[in-house]
This record gives structure tokens, sequence and C-alpha cells, in this order.
């Protein structure tokens, strides 16, 4: 096989959790009157909570503290938090679940690598709690994609080196990171797959199956 092991980015590959992120930030911009649409929002796909939050603070006019940063960020994840509730295993993207199974079969080591400190609620969640064989996510990170870390830490706790591992990714800065790591990547959804930063293009989430056998 031309791969032993694939790490799955989350929000935006295994699920949609984008659509609550953008919500929850509206809400948080509003409160503060800073403009934030649909084009800043693309910006902060992979990218950490409190990374999220500098850029949506590129328009403030103000100063902040840290003090208040914190105040606004853990605002914006409770209310996100609170969206997550509703979510339950039909949020699993088209050709997701019936993918996973399939790799499982053919003997691929399977990892989440996400930014999210959410992950382990999400993954609950989706039903997928026990699914995978390691988890690299935000609580296990010092640096946010597009540094590698959330990768090497994922090839690491499977015992894998980078050129046995591909990552899938949404987001440019995952699939720089994927790059910076020494990994192959598979760009998913439209906009990373113009990024062209990919090693490969998944039209379909099932592509996967072609790709590493
Ligand atoms: P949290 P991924 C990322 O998930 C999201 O794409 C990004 O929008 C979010 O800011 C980041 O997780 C942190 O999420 O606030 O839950 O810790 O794409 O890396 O799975
Ligand atoms: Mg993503």
């Amino acid at each position: 096989m031309r791969y032993q092991a694939i790490i799955f980015d989350l929000d935006g590959v295994i699920c949609r959790t984008d659509q609550y992120h953008y919500l929850a930030w509206k809400q948080v911009a509003d409160e503060l009157g800073i403009p934030f649409d649909e084009q800043v929002n693309e910006r902060l796909r992979g990218v950490s909570r409190m990374a999220s939050f500098d850029i949506i603070l590129e328009r403030y006019d103000g100063t902040m503290s840290d003090e208040e940063k914190i105040h606004w960020t853990d605002k914006k994840n409770e209310i996100y938090k609170s969206m997550l509730t509703q979510m339950g295993p039909d949020d699993m993207l088209e050709g997701v679940a019936d993918t996973l199974h399939k790799l499982r079969a053919m003997g691929l080591d399977l990892a989440i690598g996400s930014s999210s400190r959410n992950t382990k609620f999400i993954l609950g969640q989706l039903g997928l709690s026990d699914f995978f064989d390691a988890i690299s996510d935000g609580t296990n990170i010092t640096r946010s994609k597009p540094d590698p870390e959330v990768f090497v830490k994922a090839a690491e706790f499977l015992n894998r080196a980078p050129a046995e591992c591909l990552v899938v990714e949404d987001a440019e800065a995952g699939l720089q990171a994927a790059t910076a790591g020494g990994m192959d990547s598979a760009a998913f959804g439209e906009i990373a797959i113009r990024s062209g930063l990919g090693t490969w293009n998944l039209e379909r989430f099932s592509d996967l199956i072609g790709i590493v056998a």
C-alpha cells in the first residue's frame, strides 16, 4: 500500500462544525461591534481559537487586554459548545462512515489531527469516541497549523514515520502543515482543492480508497 496511516483533520473533513464556529464568532463580533463576514471566517479554517480571535480583532477599533481576550474566547466557546450538543452520527459528511470502515478493513492506522480543543467532545457526538487509533488535537499542541506539530504528534502516537502518513485536510493552513511535517496530503473541499497545495485532490471522500491502495 502507498500509505500505512491516515491522519484526518476533523472540522471540514469528518464533519461540518464550521457553520457553528461562524455563528458563535458572529455573536461575539456583533457584541463588540466588529465587522465579521464569511470572507474573514474563511481565514479561521484550521486556525486555533486564540489565533482566530486575533484575526477577528484586526478590525477592532480599540485595544484589548489578555484577560479580556480570554473572556471573549471563553464566551465564544460556550456558545459554540451549546450548538455542538445538537450534533449526532448523521452529521458525519457524506461517505465518511462507510469509507472509514473500509480503510480500517484494509489495515490502515487511522488518526485525528485537529486544532480543536473540543475534538473529543465532537467525536463523542458523532459516535466515534473509540474508533481512531490516535487523537492529536488542540489539547496536546502549543503551535497552531500551519505549524506541523499536530500532525507530527499524531504520527508519533501511531509510531509511524511521516513518509508513511497521508493527511486529509480542508484548510490551506492544514495542507501547509502536512508538507512542513514531511507528509503527503489530500485536499478536500473546494477551497483546499483550489489552493493546489495538496499532493492529491479528493472530489469525494471515498476517493481515498483508490489513493491509499
Ligand atoms: P476550538 P480543525 C479547527 O478545527 C477549526 O477549523 C477552526 O475554525 C477552529 O478555530 C479550531 O479548530 C479550534 O477549535 O475552538 O474548538 O478549539 O479544522 O483543525 O479540525
Ligand atoms: Mg478543518
